[in-house]
């Protein structure tokens, strides 16, 4: 079976929200499994390299100040379809279009302050794993994978 990772990473708003278990909980739950999990402050040129396909919008400057403004989690999660349904758990870009009972759509109003990022594609979360995790991930098979897979 081939596994599918995303980058998922809780915002500065999250993190100071207290919003940190509430995602691992959702994610987990799903059955997804926990790959590489740390908190930092992130540096301005990693936020830049980050948003490099956004360096053209007028929000750049401002989404780059906010993604520095305070620490983040960055984590990997594994599991089949997790970009696509890390997507969908989500919610919507703009968290007032986010439908209730996604992340987004019963903890935040603000795009400029949406809680969390989930990589929208499986190649952007190859490029957004090893541009944060470029130590690598842990190597583990979580024992009740045969209850969560058929
Ligand atoms: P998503 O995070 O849902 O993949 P993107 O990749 O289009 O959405 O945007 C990345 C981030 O840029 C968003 N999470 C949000 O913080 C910010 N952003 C997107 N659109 C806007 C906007 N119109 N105004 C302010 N910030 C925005």
């Amino acid at each position: 079976m081939a596994t599918e990772q995303s980058y998922i990473m809780i915002k500065p708003d999250g993190v100071q929200r207290g919003l940190v278990g509430e995602v691992i909980k959702r994610f987990e739950q799903r059955g997804y499994t926990l790959k590489g999990l740390k908190l930092l402050n992130v540096p301005k040129d990693l936020a830049e390299k980050h948003y490099q396909d956004l360096s053209a919008r007028p929000f750049f400057p401002a989404l780059v100040d906010y993604i520095c403004s305070g620490p983040v989690v960055a984590m990997v999660w594994e599991g089949k379809g997790v970009v696509a349904t890390g997507r969908k758990m989500i919610g919507a870009t703009n968290p007032l279009a986010s439908e209730p009972g996604t992340i987004r759509g019963d903890f935040a109003i603000e795009v400029g302050r949406n809680v969390i990022h989930g990589s929208d594609s499986v190649e952007s979360a190859q490029r957004e794993i090893s541009l944060w995790f470029p130590e690598g991930v842990a190597e583990w098979t979580p024992a009740v994978k045969p209850w969560v897979y058929e």
